[in-house]
């Protein structure tokens, strides 16, 4: 397939929670104008789909976006152009869960948690959502506190649970991370323990790379390569990191990491659609404007994607195989120097969208709408 066809095709999915307000545990800055219900994102969701072109589903998460009937949400999404994409669940803003959710010591928490874990599968048979998206805060702050190989059973034992309940065409994300908010241990820390949990529960079970969620320094995009190589890379949270979990714009600290992780995407022919790959963003806009901060992060990908395809791959194989090193890095530093902008918007007008999204929607209006017809919007739940 060529470039402009493979970048079509390209989907990315867009967080509910950007949209509301959000910010770190000091303070939360309002924003004018963002939604007040579940209805209203995907109003905005829609927006940044119509912008782009190639973000037509926004992930939903339970419970800050609970409705009475989540069918009628999914058809309203569908009126507005877009579709629900993957349920996140929440196992983490109870108090209840101080000593962790379904790895707490307490059988009654562990019940509460994984029932709430099977009402997320409930909800996805209702909306159409393929993919249960898993994320534990669970952990230990001190040496001692509890048993760490206890807390792995607990985990297994819910987990499995949970996957029993899927459908046929469902899928369970589990997507790990170092630190934060437990400080000791975390239950589900890295990519080896997601993958070693996806790989006893079966197919249906995958990892979810979140770009923030490493060490500094880490290669993720060796991650990629091995969770493909492996047939369990089941998804991506995108988003950017100075220090820790920043929630910052994708592509904005380190555009070059992107493209390394967008090259071994390509080279493992999980682009297109059907290779079952969720590209989600996962991000918290806390003081800059969200809906433009939303286009501008799914440009990102978008621009970091042209340049992975555009890698000369016969180029690099012969001087990889050629043992010729700097032959070799110059193939990909080739791809990644090239200014992809004048052709992605030259695709845009192909495909009747405006060659400048951020612009457009600047243009459109949307904003002076929704700020004085929306007053007193929500709060994402935390700082995301
Ligand atoms: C938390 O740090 C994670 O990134 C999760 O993906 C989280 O669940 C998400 O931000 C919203 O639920
Ligand atoms: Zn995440
Ligand atoms: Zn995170």
């Amino acid at each position: 397939m060529n470039i402009t066809d493979a970048l079509k095709r390209q989907r990315i999915e867009t967080p509910s929670w950007a949209y509301a307000n959000s910010g770190t545990r000091f303070k939360v800055f309002p924003q004018e104008g963002v939604p007040r219900d579940p209805y209203e994102k995907i109003d905005d969701a829609a927006q940044v789909h119509k912008y782009t072109g190639i973000a037509p589903t926004v992930a939903l998460h339970i419970p800050w976006d609970r409705v009475e009937d989540y069918a009628d949400l999914a058809a309203y999404a569908g009126e507005r152009g877009v579709a629900l994409g993957a349920v996140n669940s929440n196992v983490f803003q109870d108090n209840d869960y101080k000593l962790g959710s379904v790895t707490n010591p307490d059988a009654g928490v562990r019940r509460k948690a994984t029932d709430h874990l099977l009402e997320c599968v409930d909800i996805m048979d209702r909306t159409g959502s393929r993919d249960l998206k898993l994320w534990f805060s669970d952990g230990t702050n001190y040496p001692g506190q509890d048993d760490i190989r206890t807390r792995q059973d607990r985990l297994a034992a819910a987990l499995r649970e949970v996957y029993d309940r899927l459908g046929d065409d469902q899928r369970m994300l589990l997507e790990y991370k170092l630190f934060e908010p437990a400080f000791y241990t975390t239950d589900v820390p890295d990519w080896g323990t997601a993958y070693a949990h996806c790989l006893e529960l079966g197919p249906k079970a995958q990892v979810v790379i979140d770009t923030g969620h490493h060490a500094p320094g880490t290669n993720i995009e060796f991650i990629v390569a091995f969770l493909l190589r492996a047939g369990k890379l089941g998804a991506f949270d995108f988003n950017s990191r100075f220090y820790a979990d920043d929630d910052l714009m994708v592509g904005a600290a380190d555009p070059f990491q992107l493209f390394r992780i967008m090259y071994e995407i390509v080279r493992g022919d999980a682009l297109r659609p059907e290779a079952g790959i969720a590209f989600m963003l996962d991000q918290c806009h806390n003081i800059e404007a969200k809906i433009p901060a939303i286009i501008r992060s799914v440009l990102n990908v978008q621009e970091a994607t042209a340049k992975a395809l555009l890698v000369d791959r016969d180029a690099l194989r012969a001087a990889q195989d050629s043992g010729d090193v700097l032959s070799a890095n110059a193939v990909l530093m080739d791809a990644y120097n090239t200014d992809v902008r004048p052709m992605l918007a030259d695709l845009r007008t192909e495909l009747g969208l405006d060659p400048d999204p951020v612009a457009a929607y600047h243009r459109s209006g949307y904003f002076d709408r929704i700020r004085t017809e929306r007053v007193g919007g929500e709060q994402a739940g935390w700082g995301a």
